[in-house]
């Protein structure tokens, strides 16, 4: 296993669509490995392929506390099938958008379908946390990000703030 580099603001990947696994295999399962010891070591309660640089429909998710043991959930090709009227409030934030958090209104509980780490096509029914986690990373897999559901104001001033961290730490020419 190994512990792979995050994919950070304004990186024009984090933007890309991801495509769909087309099967569950040994290198597939390696890649999930390396992304949940990735999330655990960042540490974070979720990760998408994106974020470490693989354009795929593939995230982990693991809502334990500290002191509780692992729960590392894999979704392979996850789709929303329904969303709940109600709405909750989350302060999230993004691996990929270190040390930024902001309030996001979302759907209160997502129904999901996606295929188990074994293969099995698996639906859940999620919410608290999982649902807001779940359309977190959902999200990463369409190129959105949360401060895309944020006052325009505040966006263009994080990724004002996240051009000039990539500025300082890269030639002029490798940065847009
Ligand atoms: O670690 C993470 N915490 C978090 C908090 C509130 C809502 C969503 C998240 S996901 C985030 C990790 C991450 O960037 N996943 O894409
Ligand atoms: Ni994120």
């Amino acid at each position: 296993m190994s512990i792979k580099p995050l994919i950070i603001l304004p990186d024009p990947v984090l933007r890309q669509v991801s495509k769909p696994v087309e099967r569950v295999d040994a290198p597939l399962l390696r890649l999930v490995d390396d992304m949940l010891e990735t999330m655990y070591d960042a540490p974070g309660i979720g990760l998408a392929a994106i974020q470490v640089g693989e354009p795929l429909r593939l995230l982990v998710v693991d809502l334990a506390k500290e002191d509780e043991p692992k729960a590392p959930h894999v979704f392979i090709n996850p789709e929303i099938l329904e969303t709940a009227d109600a709405r909750s409030v989350y302060e999230e934030g993004c691996l990929s958008i270190p040390d930024y958090y902001a309030e996001v209104e979302r759907p209160a509980a997502v129904r999901v379908k996606y295929i188990d780490r074994e293969g099995r096509q698996q639906e859940i029914m999620a919410e608290g946390l999982m649902a807001t986690c779940l359309q977190h990373e959902i999200d990463h897999l369409n190129g959105v990000l949360f401060i895309d559901h944020i006052s325009k104001l505040k966006r263009d001033m994080v990724v004002k703030k996240f051009k000039k961290l990539a500025r300082e730490k890269a030639p002029s020419r490798l940065v847009g």
